[in-house]
């Protein structure tokens, strides 16, 4: 794959991230150093280039980092969404309506790959249960006819062609009548003329005719940044809603093509990746840089810090805050904060509070979580909601219930006791987010 270059130089600095000591300023810069030159290799515009660095370098140098979540997971986080952002943010889906025939017109210039995403587009459309059939309208080429029929007979797709015929327009409303039956038809046309001006009336004429529910513009991904401008062209000539960026397993200049289309937030909703029918993707941006990246499981990792950076409410704190801390609750929060969860996001909130407890001390503190959990369950229900009626007798039946000893009871207490404590301060705090500079962990 093209972008294999592009991609396992990406791969390389991300791996680099992942193997590094310490994340830190001069990683990030390093890091960024990678990125750019992967992405210019790959043809992708400068500017471009440049605007994604210092994204990257900001968010990933000055943006606070979620509750339980590591810079290095952070960083990588902002590499995934600015790259993604970068090529298209959502997916852009070609709506079918079932049961209607859905005309699509591929238009492109000569050469770009039309038949061949036409029939790749018929393929596709055929594997999800509906009716397809093609129409070749391109008049021009004397091949062109054979080519379509012999792939649409290839896999199996009703063909509607005249090998003689002289008018595509006419042509094209002959199919049309012809495969009325058909959910999807797909309309080929001709890329060759001998004036661009003849292409684009054509093009606009047949258009006017059949009513298309989309024109899908082929680009060719081999001719790099110059595809941003093409489309555009056809864009004031015509009513482009998908974008297809073909060849994308030929050169390296495919993430030019690709960026610099993406850049212009031109629908593109499908990539070419091969000479082959089955060679068509649908282009769904996160998933095409997680593999860019070599990262099989980005998603997971994103995931996670979504998950962590999703707000604890107001209301939960103030309702902790109003002394009901028992240890059941306690217990709770042990369990959320072993998948990463609520205590670490509560005692983050508090100001300051990275400063009073060491990740050290934090990673003990996980540690003892499991014991900790023990413990706590070896109390009666009464104990566990007011940990102050535990005396020395009850204590030592706790430790011997839960096979720890007095010490370790008594440390838990003492721990619940600061947690109380942290949380009164916090009362009153109108700061509930974490103030805190760039630290590295
Ligand atoms: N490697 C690769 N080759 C492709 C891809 N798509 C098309 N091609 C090749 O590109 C060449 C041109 O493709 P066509 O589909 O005939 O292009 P076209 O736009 O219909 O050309 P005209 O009808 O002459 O305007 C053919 O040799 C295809 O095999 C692709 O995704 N990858
Ligand atoms: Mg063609």
């Amino acid at each position: 794959m093209v972008l294999e270059k592009l991609g396992s130089n990406l791969y390389n600095a991300i791996q680099k991230v992942l193997k590094a000591p310490i994340v830190d300023e001069a990683l990030v810069k390093e890091l960024i150093k990678d990125f750019q030159r992967a992405l210019l290799q790959a043809d992708v515009n400068v500017q471009l280039v440049m605007e994604l660095s210092k994204q990257i370098e900001t968010r990933a140098l000055d943006e606070e980092l979620p509750p339980g979540i590591s810079r290095r997971e952070h960083l990588i986080k902002v590499i995934y969404d600015e790259l993604t952002n970068f090529v298209g943010e959502k997916p852009q889906e070609l709506k079918i309506q079932p049961g209607k025939q859905n005309i699509l017109m591929m238009v492109g210039i000569q050469g770009s790959g039309k038949t061949t995403q036409s029939a790749k587009l018929a393929r596709y459309f055929q594997k999800r249960g509906y009716k397809v059939g093609i129409i070749c309208a391109d008049t021009f080429r004397p091949g062109a006819y054979n080519q379509l029929k012999m792939l649409a007979e290839s896999i199996n797709v009703d063909f509607y062609g005249e090998p003689d015929a002289k008018n595509p327009v006419d042509l094209a409303k002959r199919g049309i009548k012809q495969l009325n039956d058909h959910e999807v038809v797909i309309l080929d046309t001709s890329g060759r003329h001998k004036e661009e001006e003849e292409l684009i009336r054509e093009m606009q004429e047949i258009e006017h005719a059949v009513q298309p529910k989309e024109i899908i513009l082929v680009l060719d991904g081999t001719i790099g940044q110059q595809a941003a401008a093409q489309a555009q062209a056809f864009n004031e000539a015509t009513d482009v809603g998908s974008i297809i960026v073909s060849k994308l397993d030929g050169t390296a200049r495919g993430g030019g093509a690709l960026s610099s289309v993406a850049a212009t937030r031109a629908p593109i909703k499908f990539i070419g990746t091969g000479e082959k029918i089955e060679d068509l993707e649908p282009f769904i941006p996160s998933r095409f840089i997680g593999r860019l990246l070599g990262m099989g499981d980005i998603e997971g990792l994103v995931e996670k810090v979504r998950e962590a950076e999703a707000p604890i409410s107001e209301k939960d704190v103030m309702a902790m805050l109003s002394g009901k801390l028992n240890l059941q609750d306690m217990y709770n929060q042990f369990e959320a904060m072993q998948n990463m969860g609520p205590l670490q996001k509560v005692l983050s909130m508090i100001p300051g509070f990275s400063y009073q407890m060491p990740t050290e001390e934090l990673e003990n503190a996980e540690e003892r979580l499991e014991k900790w959990k023990v413990i706590i369950q070896s109390m009666t229900p009464e104990e566990k909601d007011d940990p102050k009626v535990l005396n020395r007798s009850r204590i030592q039946r706790v430790a011997r219930g839960s096979g720890t000893d007095e010490k370790e009871v008594r440390e838990l207490i003492k721990q619940y006791n600061t947690m109380r404590k942290m949380l009164k301060q916090m009362k009153g705090s109108r700061r509930m987010r974490r103030q805190m500079p760039f630290n590295l962990r």
